[in-house]
């Protein structure tokens, strides 16, 4: 039995990430370009593993968006075999969710395993034409795919139930066997959680020839058997150097000799066309005040540019190859946060590296603000101890804390006797005067 299939998951139709036009295009472009490759490379059926569409309430555009790609494929004769994801679950089980509406207009086959109630072992029944329901699909005789919806926290009991049902399935004239399923290996992405343990799934082992997973958007092969092909576009910054990403392309032949344990299929990850998408990353440790940040800021994003532009080429006047870039701000704010002007450092991210969308995010942490009191001082003495412990740590008046301090107090004071409005700000102007003229560290 030979066979050619194309493994896709997580394109997310219908995100419109950053709020942006462009955004929600390009996911729908990724879709259409995976849709193309499996058209180019005739093959078989297509692997869908969950999260076709971004949201659970689907738009009509987005539907639209959906229902094309899907139309080219049954045009061509190439079935999708897909299963729920995440993204993509109806929101109560007795309703139906859209990936329920696509396969009832037969533009795919949904597939989920019965593994509900007690029973120790899961329901697998054959693709019901009629009903539009069924655990297993054979897209060529002697090839089967078996598929598990979105089990969250239960898809290890869940794949349990599945692999004593298949133990005990007759399984004769089955040649080669795909279990798709939407959930992840522990261990392969550092910061997320989930995912089940290698040994988890190995119940399903000596059923399954290739294990299509989506549901995390890193790209991944394992002991020649588990299989996870990446997010088409990125939904996180953090997946952009993911590369290559988005569908493997798997090649089966079951009767070809072969040696021990060397799996009945070859596959080529490959990568369809995304949109440019940078991370950069601005420590602020070395920084002393504002305007210092956004000079030390201005010459590290012109160095980036020109890293961009050497790479991307003169980018700025084309909107498909614009990037977008996510700045992350981080190390110790050494100053106040008020006097973080965000507005500005996307103004001049954006004047300076001219992205389809420079997002920034502020991951600074505040200097840490608790102040050693004595309690033998008088209320005045210990408001003026706070206040300056405050101030010092504040890089635009460390150097004068006390100074500041006392300016502070006199204002409050003045504010208190009812002075008016034009007064205290004379009065403030002149203290500050004061403070200015004063060599650091005589105050
Ligand atoms: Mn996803």
């Amino acid at each position: 039995m030979k066979a050619r299939f194309l493994h896709c998951a997580d394109i997310h139709l219908g995100n419109r990430q950053y709020n942006h036009d462009a955004r929600y295009w390009d996911f729908s472009r990724a879709y259409r370009a995976v849709v193309d490759t499996a058209l180019a490379e005739r093959v078989d059926f297509v692997v869908l593993a969950g999260d076709l569409f971004h949201h659970r309430s689907v738009d009509p555009r987005t539907l639209g968006h959906a229902v094309g790609g899907l139309r080219r494929l049954r045009n061509a004769g190439i079935p999708v075999l897909a299963i729920e994801g995440n993204h993509e679950r109806a929101y109560h089980s007795d309703q139906i969710g859209w990936m329920h509406f696509l396969a009832d207009q037969d533009l795919l086959i949904l597939l989920n395993a019965e593994v509900e109630g007690d029973a120790a072992t899961a329901v697998l029944r054959p693709w019901d034409a009629q009903r539009r329901r069924g655990a297993y699909y054979e897209p060529k005789p002697g090839l089967r795919v078996y598929g598990l919806r979105y089990y969250g926290a239960g898809t290890s009991i869940a794949v349990e139930r599945c692999a004593a049902a298949l133990a005990a399935a007759d399984r004769a004239d089955v040649a080669y066997t795909i279990f798709t399923a939407h959930a992840g290996v522990e261990g392969v992405l550092d910061d997320k959680a989930g995912g089940l343990s290698p040994r988890q799934w190995a119940p399903l082992q000596p059923y399954v020839d290739y294990l299509a997973l989506g549901h995390f958007h890193k790209p991944f092969a394992l002991d020649n058997w588990i299989y996870n092909p990446g997010s088409t576009e990125a939904c996180a910054s953090n997946e952009a150097p993911w590369e290559p990403r988005g569908y493997f392309i798997v090649t089966v032949d079951s009767a070809a000799p072969r040696s021990e344990g060397e799996p009945k299929h070859s596959t080529r990850l490959g990568s369809n066309p995304k949109r440019a998408f940078r991370h950069l990353s601005f420590k602020l440790d070395q920084v002393t005040d504002p305007a210092d940040l956004m000079a030390r800021l201005t010459t590290f994003l012109e160095r980036k540019a020109a890293d961009l532009r050497a790479e991307l080429g003169d980018y700025a006047g084309d909107e498909r190859r614009r990037p977008v870039v996510e700045l992350w701000l981080t190390g110790t704010l050494p100053f106040d946060r008020s006097a973080l002007d965000i507005r500005a450092v996307e103004d001049r991210l954006g004047a300076t590296l001219q992205p389809l969308i420079g997002a920034v995010k502020d991951f600074t942490q505040a200097a840490a603000y608790a102040v050693e009191t004595d309690e033998s001082l008088t209320r005045g003495q210990l408001e003026r101890q706070v206040l300056s412990g405050l101030l010092s740590r504040d890089a635009r008046y460390a150097e004068q804390s006390d100074a500041w301090a006392g300016l502070a107090i006199e204002l409050k004071q003045l504010a208190l006797r009812g002075t008016p409005p034009a007064e205290l700000a004379e009065q403030l102007a002149t203290l500050m005067a004061q403070i200015e003229v004063q060599p650091p560290n005589s105050a």
